[in-house]
């Protein structure tokens, strides 16, 4: 939740309460746009009709409603209102609220955009689930429903007296802004894509002893770790696979530790990593992974298909304990996995298990890279066009967030998106998932350089 401090007073021109860098943080999910105020509910009155008289025939707006307990919040619709009585289709209409400060985006469930919102004479609506400026009062009412999946204590603190009700114009920038130019930069092509697969096929560890890099998947329940490992087979495989089970559950769904190698082709040869995954981290103790299993797992005493068990820890077998795993057998990159979508809604105690993971694999000198997925779930920009993802602000400023939650350099955060509901490949969604697994490999590459001081093995 975002607390205001300053609350402008409105003179002959209409001002807006969204500070410069709130304003900036919404158009980071619209793309390159500019907002212009219309409706303004503490000038015009929180009634139907003057908010009609200035949001009318407007094209796509942007609605920001402020509350009693200091929650920003609101709406966007690409419809423009008419009070047309019809229901509105609109895949792109999607609810938000400032989280800290940034705006978390809840889109339409998927199936429901025939029902984004009901366009009649009445005030605002979201999916005739949100109601603002409710009976011409400064209101809010929450009908219920699951045409928006949002928690109503998360998004505005269960309060539904508003203090404040802004509508912006929502238009396209017709010029390049700075913010266009990427702050990374990827080359979107097939021939770029060829080139990283030849240099993972090529790639070789360079220590002699290991054939293949290890790299361990870590990350809370449903954030996209075995979906990462699909996606990878995917790309390799050149058709979509699912051989990881993934989904969605209130627990894990996977429930034991896989290592699971990659194919370069159905007949082709293994490709030199092998990405292993484990059961989702789960906030409370005694669930989901655990601290315990996953330095065992470090330090290669796990073996694959081992089935975990939440409320006692890996014990190692007496004999192979009692020498320490080779080099090959170990762990040589760690992978944290999070859900773009989830960052900010991290609970504190979820930070701490990580952070006691970060302890633990720091000790060891083991690489490690934070992988955000859903990144297309995150901002409405990306989803239409994975493309822009260097060119969201929001993203940017989602990578910064987890990077500063987690402890880790900004330089070590890869976004991507990994397959869910495709059917088939897409170019720009393998060339980011290449380009991960290229850093990874030069990460673990890192590791073993580092290593190999010690161990006197390099090529
Ligand atoms: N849109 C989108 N959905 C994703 C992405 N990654 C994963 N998903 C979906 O998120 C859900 C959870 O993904 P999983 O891969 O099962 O997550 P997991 O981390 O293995 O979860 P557990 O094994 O339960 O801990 C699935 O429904 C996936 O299709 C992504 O990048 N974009
Ligand atoms: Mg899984």
């Amino acid at each position: 939740m975002y607390k205001r401090q300053v609350r402008n007073v409105p003179t002959d021109a209409l001002t807006s309460d969204l500070s410069e860098e709130q304003r900036k943080q919404l158009c980071g999910l619209l793309g390159n746009v500019d907002l212009t105020l219309l409706y303004k509910a503490s000038v015009h009155g929180y009634t139907a009709s003057a908010f009609h008289q200035r949001c009318d025939r407007q094209g796509p707006t942007l609605l920001v409603a402020y509350n009693r307990s200091g929650y920003i919040f609101g709406g966007y619709t690409s419809v423009e209102y008419a009070q047309s009585g019809q229901q509105i289709t609109d895949p792109d209409i999607f609810l938000f609220s400032f989280q800290g400060n940034v705006p978390v985006c809840i889109k339409i469930t998927s199936g429901y955009t025939g029902n984004a919102r009901l366009d009649d004479t009445g005030g605002p609506n979201f999916g005739q689930q949100l109601y603002f400026c409710y009976s011409n009062q400064p209101l809010l009412l929450n009908q219920g429903g699951s045409i928006f999946s949002f928690n109503a204590a998360i998004m505005y603190g269960n309060d539904t007296q508003l203090t404040e009700c802004e509508v912006y114009k929502v238009e396209q920038c017709s010029q390049i802004s700075a913010e266009e130019k990427p702050w990374r930069n990827v080359l979107w092509t097939a021939e770029r894509k060829d080139e990283l697969m030849e240099s993972i096929r090529n790639y070789k560890p360079l220590m002699k002893s290991v054939s293949r890099v290890r790299i361990l998947m870590i990350g809370p329940v449903g954030a996209g770790k075995s979906s990462f490992f699909n996606s990878i087979n995917s790309v390799f495989m050149g058709r979509i696979t699912s051989k990881a089970m993934s989904g969605s559950a209130g627990t894990s769904l996977t429930t034991q530790f896989r290592t699971y190698p990659v194919k370069d082709g159905r007949e082709g040869k293994p490709l030199p990593f092998v990405l292993c995954d484990t059961m989702g981290l789960e906030e409370q103790s005694g669930a989901g992974l655990d601290i315990d299993d996953i330095s065992s797992i470090l330090q290669g005493h796990v073996p694959d298909r081992y089935k975990f068990n939440p409320t006692t820890a890996f014990q190692p077998d007496e004999k192979k304990s009692s020498r320490p795993a080779s080099l090959q057998e170990k762990i040589h990159c760690v992978v944290y996995v999070i859900d773009a979508t989830k960052i900010s809604i991290m609970s504190s105690k979820l930070e701490e298990k990580l952070a006691a993971i970060r302890k633990k694999v720091n000790s060891l000198g083991i690489a490690q890279i934070v992988l955000l997925t859903k990144v297309d779930e995150a901002c409405p920009l990306v989803e239409e066009d994975l493309q822009s993802l260097y060119v969201s602000s929001y993203i940017k400023t989602k990578v910064q967030e987890v990077s500063s939650r987690l402890g880790v350099p900004v330089s070590c955060v890869l976004p991507v998106k990994n397959y869910s509901q495709e059917l088939e490949l897409e170019l720009n969604c393998d060339v980011l998932l290449l380009n991960a697994i290229q850093q990874m490999l030069n990460f673990a590459d890192d590791y073993l350089d580092d290593v190999g001081h010690t161990e006197s093995d390099p090529i």
